[in-house]
């Protein structure tokens, strides 16, 4: 049965307010009274009360009805929603459904009658937040939960206050979860000081339903407990960490558990000991056991050998399948390398069939231009997650590897690095709080498209207060056409752009040194391990271009389940996106368009380049949508993200060009750079 609730703003002309963006998604306000009828209390109840009251735009007077009831098909925290109301089996599972409620009024959809699960258990964000306040790869300012300085654990109101709205901001998305501190991560986090305030953070959070969660450093038992050793194996290290995870629990009852970063980029971990990833995962699982926590274990580890780095991960995790607790679950990036504009989904999905796998995807845009381009990333990751692995045959994707359906799991989770820091508008750039807001939608709803989450999205943090003078009729035709329609498509697009202009068919890692923002293709300074340099990836030279990745190269194809290792391998099946992440090709190899390799390489880089043109004007054309405040600072930063997208062909193309010796095809623009002073000019920056 379908019931609209026929919103008030489908009837309302706006005036447009300025904006700091600090609202996010959370801007609209109700003005019509509502009666609300429930009989439980409980501060998770109390806020849903308060939301509906804050949001409601249904009808004047309407009645709505929260019932909590054991109903079988309602799973978890998920909830039945309905014209009248929401059924759930838990408190949160009221406040969800209504998130989901207002998030249909206030986008002026149809309210259906349906049941809402969620996809994965634990729906997370990792904050890569150290304990100074500075954030890795963090683009939005400091740190929300950690400062600097005298009385930097003092909690303030200030503090209280902000991760309150962050808590909100989550649950409204249906996010439960949030790892409070870096992967690389410090010991002190577990001392007694540290441990007062995470508390305090954790006691915050719950009425909204989000778990508190910490990184540990593998060696935190010699490191500040005094220990001779980590050895996982080790009684006294075992008892350490017992005795540890029974003090957490006795100031936060309901701690999520560990996220953990061992053996990996110079972090401490059990090899150190001679024992492996199962070990030292197993020995903290069986320390949170008891109380129902989880090791989130991260499979992100590589180091300087021969073997390709793609291929690191699935060597060192496969092998251990099945030997995993059942509350351990391997954290696995969307790629095999490292968070690429654009990589094939990590073959360890669904390959590790007696193991919890969880993907971890980039929310914070560290290799995808930062807090200046516009780079809307439900694209990837809704690529990622609906990728066939073939594991179990058609319609095993990434998704339901992962969450559930084909492997039952006793756990199942889903995690996202956190763009948000102290900047007013939590993520630097207005629009890169639509990927903040498109995580918590897929992890909530893996089957979701890019499509919707964007229509959602532009609706609710464009759509104005309306007040005052008429400008515009909000949801009408006019304002579909004219600021919806294109803005959504300049979102979808901006990812494939990023691609375009950074790294297009199958490039990867052409990044200058460890900033990961501008070119650099030709950077491999002598001290710097080669699998950390751009040419250990493009591997460019007269012959050609591209890592040969095939069964005759290094074989990663063979990771994959078939037909895809065999469709990857062969020329004729192997998609032109991944073209040169499986293959070293000549310059002149003829491409599926009719054009030779180099030319395809530099229409790539000049449509990229084009398309970001192509968003500034669509951006300059819906000003009168959107207040000032917003509008030029998303002005501003799409010119400088199109000077950037000139810098990134520019510089890809006249250093390749030194290998193919061939001319940028005549009938598009020729760079404008001169090649010498990009790299002058990079290395002066840094
Ligand atoms: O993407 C890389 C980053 C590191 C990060 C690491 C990881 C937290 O460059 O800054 O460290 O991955 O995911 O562990």
């Amino acid at each position: 049965m379908k019931v609209l609730f026929i919103t008030f703003m489908l009837i309302q002309s706006v005036f447009l307010q300025a904006e700091d963006g600090h609202d996010l998604w959370l801007r609209a306000k109700s003005t019509s009274p509502l009666n609300v009828i429930c009989l439980k209390k409980s501060p998770t109840i109390g806020i849903a009360l308060q939301e509906l009251e804050k949001g409601w735009q249904g009808k004047d007077g309407a009645k709505i009805v929260l019932v909590l009831k054991n109903n079988k098909e309602i799973r978890n925290d998920g909830f039945k929603i309905s014209p009248d109301g929401i059924q759930a089996n838990t408190d949160l599972g009221i406040l969800y459904g209504v998130y989901e409620l207002l998030r249909c009024q206030q986008t002026g959809e149809p309210v259906e009658e349906m049941i809402c699960n969620p996809s994965y258990g634990a729906r997370v964000l990792d904050h890569w937040d150290n304990p100074d306040g500075s954030i890795e790869r963090g683009y939005a300012g400091r740190s929300i939960f950690w400062r600097q300085g005298e009385n930097s654990l003092a909690v303030t109101q200030n503090d209280k206050t902000l991760w309150k709205e962050y808590a909100r901001a989550n649950a409204s998305i249906g996010i439960n979860g949030a790892v409070l501190n870096n992967v690389n991560a410090s010991p002190l986090i577990l001392s007694k000081e540290y441990m007062e305030r995470v508390k305090v953070i954790a006691e915050v959070l719950r009425p909204y339903g989000i778990k508190t969660y910490l990184s540990v450093k593998f060696s935190s038992p010699s490191l500040i407990g005094g220990l001779k050793t980590s050895d996982p194996l080790s009684a006294d290290v075992i008892k350490w960490w017992k005795d540890k995870v029974q003090e957490i629990y006795s100031m936060i009852p309901d701690f999520g558990g560990f996220l953990v970063k061992a053996s990996s980029e110079g972090q401490p971990g059990p090899q150190d000991y001679g024992r492996t990833h199962a070990d030292g995962a197993n020995m903290l699982a069986d320390a949170l056991k008891p109380f129902g926590g989880i090791v989130m274990w991260r499979a992100f580890v590589y180091s300087p050998t021969d073997l390709d780095r793609a291929k690191q991960a699935y060597t060192e995790f496969m092998p251990l399948d099945g030997q995993f607790r059942d509350n351990v679950i391997i954290q696995v990036k969307n790629g095999p390398v490292d968070f690429q504009p654009r990589e094939p989904f990590s073959p360890l999905f669904g390959a590790m069939k007696k193991t919890s796998v969880m993907p971890e995807f980039q929310i914070t845009q560290e290799y995808l231009g930062q807090a200046i381009h516009l780079v809307f990333l439900a694209t990837m990751w809704e690529e990622c997650l609906k990728s066939e692995t073939y594991q179990e045959g058609e319609g095993s994707t990434v998704a339901h590897c992962t969450d559930g359906s084909i492997y039952p799991r006793k756990y199942t989770a889903i995690a996202g690095v956190s763009n948000i820091g102290l900047d007013i508008n939590w993520c630097g750039h207005p629009f890169a709080q639509a990927n903040w807001y498109a995580f918590g939608r897929l992890a909530w709803n893996n089957s979701l498209t890019s499509e919707k989450i964007a229509d959602e999205w532009i609706k609710l943090t464009f759509s104005q207060v309306p007040s005052g003078q008429a400008l515009f009729t909000l949801f009408s035709t006019e304002w579909t056409e004219h600021f919806l329609l294109p803005v959504r498509q300049m979102m979808l697009q901006s990812r494939d752009a990023a691609i375009n202009y950074m790294m297009p068919l199958g490039f990867h890692h052409l990044f200058s040194a460890n900033e990961h923002y501008g070119p650099g293709p030709w950077w491999a300074p002598a001290r710097v391990r080669p699998d950390w340099t751009p040419p250990y990836y493009h591997k460019a030279d007269t012959n050609g271009v591209g890592f040969d990745r095939t069964y005759s190269g290094s074989d990663a194809v063979s990771q994959y389940h078939e037909p895809l290792g065999s469709q990857f391998n062969e020329l004729k099946t192997c998609p032109d996106r991944y073209l040169l992440w499986f293959h070293h090709l000549p310059w002149d190899y003829k491409m599926k368009s009719g054009r030779i390799l180099w030319d395809e390489i530099c229409y790539n880089y000049e449509t990229g380049l084009q398309q970001v043109r192509e968003f500034q004007k669509t951006w300059d054309k819906v000003e009168a949508y959107v207040d000032t405040a917003r509008f030029t600072l998303v002005q501003s930063k799409l010119r400088t993200q199109c000077r950037d997208a000139q810098v990134w062909k520019d510089a890809c193309l006249l250093y390749f060009q030194k290998f193919s010796h061939m001319p940028v095809p005549y009938d598009i623009e020729q760079p404008v750079y001169d090649l010498n002073y990009l790299i002058e000019n990079d290395m002066k920056r840094r």
